[in-house]
């Protein structure tokens, strides 16, 4: 069945999922585009065969002519647009994170549940990954025995100069906070965050980050937060467990041994490294919303405790103590079923 989406901020994110969402696989296409910047938005529209850029992302969620919302703008406009599409009964996709506040996501969340049902889809692209999956799927199945620690490293060769200290955690870390969730099947009881003796490429960031997360049944995670790694970019996952360990193998297709020594090609950055995990991504969702059932991806629960964990390990990071925390209770909506 046809879906016709609409896509409100076309930078870098936007237009790569535009690309994914028009003439994709499901049927799907893009038929409005809505950007802060109007003469981005026309240069977009200009490029697909059916879209038109509308003025702005409240015009283009009301427009009859679109049949599900894709928000890919700048994270503190995400809640006034998924809002409004969960208003007028749109599915919507929100790139992470799902908003930037606690309250912001709480009111989200609030209004799903209000509607009744299931419209917003968080994009926590890992969840999509087959490398992950395949790290779940040998965890899940008890090859490893009960998982008891996990070692992770999200690591950037660089970052963008608008990126501030914050964002190690609220960009950056949020994957690995929604992933451990998925990845364990427990909550994240507490947080802290070291740091290191500071990278000197890192400007007035405090790069790297160690952060530890404590999950509900007694698992411990330490993530390493590098954005400054120079070489690639690179995700490390490794579970220990009671009878074995199970990790992420290389994502390098080949490896070359010459003049010795043995390589193997580190991706630039995430667009490379998880192409295939959007891919996935978009075409789950568009598939499902395409045939009018909920989306089965990330809730706007999931977006609002990511922000909750996020929230603490920030705290931690001003004062460098343990932050404990309690989520509200999850309301009927979301009761996990069975999710990919
Ligand atoms: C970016 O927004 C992402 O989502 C990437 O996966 C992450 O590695 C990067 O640090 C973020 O800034």
């Amino acid at each position: 069945m046809a879906l016709d989406v609409g896509v409100i901020g076309v930078g870098m994110i936007g237009q790569e999922h535009i690309r994914r969402l028009d003439g994709g696989p499901g049927g799907s296409r893009v038929v409005a585009v809505a950007d802060a910047d109007a003469e981005r938005a026309a240069a977009v529209a200009g490029q697909l065969p059916v879209a038109k850029a509308l003025p702005t992302g409240e015009e283009l969620i009301a427009s009859d002519a679109v049949d599900a919302v894709v928000v890919t703008s700048w994270g503190p406009t995400h809640e006034p647009y998924v809002l409004a599409a969960v208003a007028a009964g749109k599915p919507v996709f929100c790139e992470k994170p799902l908003a930037t506040t606690q309250e912001s996501c709480r009111r989200i969340v609030e209004a799903e549940v209000a509607a009744g049902r299931r419209l917003v889809q968080v994009g926590f692209n890992r969840r999509y990954d087959p490398a992950h999956r395949a790290l779940k799927q040998a965890v899940d199945g008890g090859a490893i025995g009960a998982p008891l620690l996990v070692h992770c490293a999200h690591r950037n060769a660089s970052v963008p100069p608008h990126y501030t200290r914050e964002m190690s955690i609220a960009d950056t870390a949020i994957h690995e906070i929604d992933e451990l969730r998925w990845l364990v099947g427990q909550e994240i009881v507490a947080a802290q965050v070291f740091t290191a003796r500071k990278s000197s490429r890192g400007g007035q960031l405090q790069d790297p980050l160690l952060v530890l997360l404590e999950m509900a049944d007694g698992v411990l995670v330490d993530v390493e937060v590098s954005v400054n790694i120079h070489y690639g970019y690179e995700i490390r996952c490794e579970v220990s467990g009671e009878t074995g360990t199970v990790e992420l193998a290389e994502p390098a297709p080949v490896t070359i041994r010459r003049e010795g020594t043995v390589a193997g090609l580190v991706p630039a950055d995430w667009r490379e490294r998880f192409a295939l995990s959007y891919d996935i991504e978009l075409r789950e969702w568009a598939d499902t919303v395409a045939a009018a059932r909920p989306p089965q991806g990330p809730s706007a629960w999931d977006g609002y405790v990511a922000q909750i964990v996020s929230d603490a390990a920030l705290r931690s990071l001003s004062d460098g103590a343990r932050v404990a925390i309690e989520l509200p209770p999850r309301p009927d909506l979301y009761t996990p079923t069975a999710t990919p």
